[in-house]
């Protein structure tokens, strides 16, 4: 397994858990200095920054990217591939496809979080999960064109009510025969959502593709109740070989909880 730090540049997710908000050149000076294998980027949009600069600078700091994530169309521009407008989904769509795309250049999945939506309303939960698994059928075939998989995130209940968790999402994967798409692990939501988090990975096994490496609290491994052993023990069983991603909260400030989620991610892996 690797190392990830997560490294934002959407002003609407200022909040979220991601640790270097800084302009990319610092940001990946401050996670090629800790240590870290990759980085996760969360971007405007696919044509925010180039991806010359993005290959320079992997190139200077030797620094792989993991995967890039999606959320900017929910957060920036309220797309969701469970919108009940037919336009809206397509807008969606054509977001994420371009993301995949951008992402592929340089050799990283794209992730499914938030733009997987709800549903409610006028929609139906059989309603959503088909709209959804027509998408997931577009995005892993795109991604497949680059040699990569595409990234479904369950999320907690309190972001999704599609699917929140893994199990479900194995399930779902399998009834859609939706090829080229991995799960998230998000060790946050799962703390939430699963009875047992290092046996809902055990269950998973194959499907997970990526791990979201945040303690309970959504702080740095160490910060909250998670023990980390037993999850590690389980990825390690189902020949896991990803990334341990911090997608985390930048607390207590940036510096010291890149700092400590990298020792962690070191000790766990020693
Ligand atoms: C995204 O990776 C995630 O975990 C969500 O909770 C944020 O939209
Ligand atoms: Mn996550």
């Amino acid at each position: 397994m690797k190392s990830a730090i997560t490294l934002c540049q959407v002003t609407e997710a200022a909040v979220g858990p991601f640790v270097f908000h800084d302009p990319l050149p610092e940001a990946f000076a401050k996670a090629a200095a800790l240590g870290y294998d990759a980085v996760e980027l969360f971007l405007p949009g696919p044509h925010a920054v180039s991806i010359d600069e993005i290959k320079s600078l992997q190139a200077e700091h030797n620094l792989a990217i993991a995967a890039v994530g999606t959320g900017a169309g929910m957060v920036k521009h309220g797309l969701s591939l469970t919108d009940p407008d037919p336009s809206k989904r397509e807008e969606a769509i054509e977001f994420i496809t371009k993301m995949i795309d951008f992402g592929g250049q340089l050799d990283a999945p794209a992730i499914l979080g938030s733009m997987q939506g709800k549903w409610g309303g006028d929609v139906s939960k059989d309603q959503a999960l088909a709209w959804l698994a027509e998408s997931l059928t577009i995005a892993g075939a795109r991604a497949g064109r680059h040699q990569v998989p595409f990234i479904y995130e369950p999320l907690n209940r309190y972001e999704t009510n599609l699917i929140n968790h893994l199990a479900e999402g194995a399930r779902y994967l399998e009834a859609h025969h939706l090829e080229n798409i991995v799960l998230l692990a998000d060790l946050f939501h799962m703390n939430i959502e699963e009875s047992n988090v290092a046996q809902a990975i055990l269950d998973a096994g194959k499907h997970i593709g990526h791990v979201h490496y945040a303690d309970s609290n959504r702080w740095a491994m160490g910060s909250g109740h998670t023990d980390p052993a037993p999850i590690i023990a389980a990825l390690k069983q189902v020949g896991y070989t990803g990334y341990l991603s911090a997608e985390v909260f930048p607390l207590p400030d940036p510096h010291q909880c890149a700092a400590q989620e990298i020792k962690a991610i070191k000790q766990a892996l020693s």
